[in-house]
């Protein structure tokens, strides 16, 4: 099965000028684990917010690459948001979501992905035509690409082991994060 921090470590390297927002709890320590940087927006608890606080930035920001990197349990909680992702259909917008069919932040209790559920299809259900799931390597390396380039709004679900990963714990002091990375998407100092 694809390791996710493997997956985000190579979707992460050379990121250029790309906005990253982390959703809750595993995926967080994924993104900090690529390497900490001002343009990681991390989450930690606020569940359901990823893929919403996303679209809201892709929509602020239209020239900037947009990234949500997710689980399964976050982007189950929001799914209504695929329907205004897809309604709105930011080009800039790309969502990576890494769905260990677990909510494993909290103990490994399976979510519905493990029962049936389909993240892929509910996103394209929404309105976001470019949705797809991961399984291969092969796979994996050309939803890189397009997660990175591609035009968006798109979707890839990845399914990744679901062993936890060793812990990489970003900074937790909200506020800070919320100003070093409006400076670093704005370039103008937050205050
Ligand atoms: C509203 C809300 N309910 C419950 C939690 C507790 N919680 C923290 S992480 C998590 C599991 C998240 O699952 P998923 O998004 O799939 O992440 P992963 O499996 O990568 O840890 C839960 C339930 C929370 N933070 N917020
Ligand atoms: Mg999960």
């Amino acid at each position: 099965m694809l390791n996710r921090r493997e997956a985000i470590s190579r979707l992460l390297a050379d990121r250029g000028d790309m906005l990253v927002v982390a959703g809750l709890g595993q995926s967080c320590f994924d993104c900090f684990a690529a390497g900490d940087d001002p343009r990681n927006f991390y989450l930690w608890g606020a569940m359901g917010g990823a893929v919403p606080a996303g679209l809201g930035i892709a929509l602020a920001q239209p020239e900037r690459r947009v990234l949500v990197v997710t689980g399964d349990g976050d982007a189950l909680m929001s799914a209504g948001a695929f329907a205004t992702v897809g309604a709105e259909a930011p080009e800039n917008l790309a969502i990576c979501i890494l769905d260990n069919e677990r909510y494993g932040e909290t103990g490994g209790q399976v979510t519905h992905t493990a029962r049936g559920a389909d993240l892929a299809a509910m996103a394209a259900a929404g309105g976001v035509g470019k949705a797809r799931t991961v399984r291969t390597e092969a796979e994996l390396a050309d939803a890189i690409g397009a997660l990175r380039s591609g035009a968006g709004p798109l979707v890839a679900v990845v399914k990744v082991a679901p062993e936890s990963e060793p812990g990489a714990l970003p900074p937790q002091d909200g506020p800070h994060l919320k100003r070093r990375f409006r400076t670093a998407a704005l370039g103008v100092e937050d205050k």
